[in-house]
């Protein structure tokens, strides 16, 4: 094997699909996927490349010190490609303190860790995966780029900012070798369904309440999660170090106008009376400090490498949504158990 590589969280949403191309893309890679599980880590995510010669999975808290030490010390890694996080804005806005502990905490012991293998004379690439949540909110007009000052509301997206001057810092006192790319909302097979595409797929099924935050007048870009896995895999192979590169998809969307798209896809698909799943809109309170709007320009990636999204967004939520339709087991097994009560706090007690 030529490099070994460290994926973390590779067994959330994000993690699998990069996990998943990385393992059969570049078979001359051993590709470790490190993982603690939480609610939101899955193995059901991965199981058609378990058993892959060039695939191990190990269970490991970014936040035990002694546990990622003793990885790396196993290891030696070549690349590093971090995305374990908490990653829900909702559950940052209920729990920050865990926010802290796993999106800085953990990523500074992924950071020493790497450190050390520079001092012992090993070239190790730290690549940080981020969101475009750090540049803050922004009005009707104008787009993130990668020198929009950072400007974080949510705890989430003020733990993933610390995270990113963290990586810079490494890079600048320490002489680590870091990428960081920052990335609009992904959407696709595998997510959790407490964020608003997942939700509204699992709730139509259901036939429960759809809730739109406010007056669902946000707007997010979306990215097809594949189209990201493919601009990472991309940045990990050709990326410029120290650089940041900013990834989206084109694509805005008004929150309700999304909804009410997927509504009609979801009506079809279910052979239900048109229009029958939009009568589950249900506006509800707003999300504290709510980000009015998300737009990326992702030019320097497109530019220096010739990455663009590719996946068509009226394709990709058709893709999606036979993914949850075709998959009623994970869906089912992901929402009970912690979810249940977490859902419950979160949309019935309100
Ligand atoms: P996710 O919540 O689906 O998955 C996170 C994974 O990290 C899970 O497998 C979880 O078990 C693991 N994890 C959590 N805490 C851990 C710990 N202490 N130790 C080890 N593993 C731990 O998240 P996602 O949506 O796939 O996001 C992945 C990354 O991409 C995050 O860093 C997130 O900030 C970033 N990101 C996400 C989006 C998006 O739209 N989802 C957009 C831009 C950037
Ligand atoms: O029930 C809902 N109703 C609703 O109106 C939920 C869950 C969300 N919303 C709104 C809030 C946002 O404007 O929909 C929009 C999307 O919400 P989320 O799916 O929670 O995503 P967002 O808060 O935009 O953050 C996501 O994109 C950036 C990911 O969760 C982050 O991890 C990523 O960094």
């Amino acid at each position: 094997m030529k490099q070994t590589v460290l994926i973390t969280g590779g067994a959330g949403f994000i993690g699998s699909h990069v996990v998943r191309r990385f393992v059969r893309n570049h078979p001359e890679y051993l590709v470790v996927n490190a993982d603690k599980l939480t609610y939101a880590g899955n193995l059901a995510n991965l199981t058609d490349i378990e058993k892959m010669p060039n695939y191990i999975f190990h269970k490991m808290d970014i936040v035990n010190r002694r546990e990622v030490d003793e990885l790396f010390e196993k290891y030696r890694f070549n690349l590093v490609i971090h995305l374990a996080a908490e990653s829900h804005v909702d559950r940052s806005i209920s729990s920050p303190d865990l926010f802290i502990h796993t999106n800085i905490l953990g990523t500074v012991n992924l950071l020493n860790a790497c450190r050390a293998q520079l001092t012992a004379g090993e070239d190790t690439l730290f690549y940080h995966i981020s969101t475009d949540e750090v540049y803050g909110s922004l009005g009707a007009e104008g787009l993130f780029t990668e020198t929009t000052p950072y400007d974080p509301r949510s705890p989430y997206s003020a733990s993933k900012a610390s995270s990113d001057h963290l990586v810079r810092a490494w890079f600048h006192t320490f002489g680590l070798p870091v990428v960081i790319s920052n990335c609009s909302n992904n959407y696709g097979p595998n997510q959790f369904p407490e964020k608003l595409i997942p939700l509204a797929i699992n709730n139509i099924i259901n036939r429960h309440e759809i809730p739109v935050y406010g007056k669902g007048e946000n707007i997010r870009d979306w990215l097809y999660v594949e189209d990201h896995a493919e601009a990472i895999d991309i940045i990990a192979h050709n990326g410029k170090r120290g650089n940041t590169y900013n990834i989206g998809g084109n694509n805005e969307w008004k929150n309700i106008d999304l909804i009410k798209l997927l509504c009609r896809v979801m009506d079809d698909k279910l052979g239900r009376r048109s229009g029958e799943s939009e009568e589950l809109i249900t506006f509800v309170k707003d999300r504290a400090g709510h980000d009015l709007r998300y737009a990326i320009d992702s030019s320097r990636l497109t530019a220096e490498t010739g990455w663009v999204p590719r996946h068509d967004f009226a394709a990709g939520l058709a893709v999606t949504a036979d993914w949850y339709l075709e998959n009623s087991r994970w869906l089912q097994d992901v929402i009970s158990g912690d979810y249940a009560s977490y859902y419950e706090e979160q949309y019935i007690k309100r």
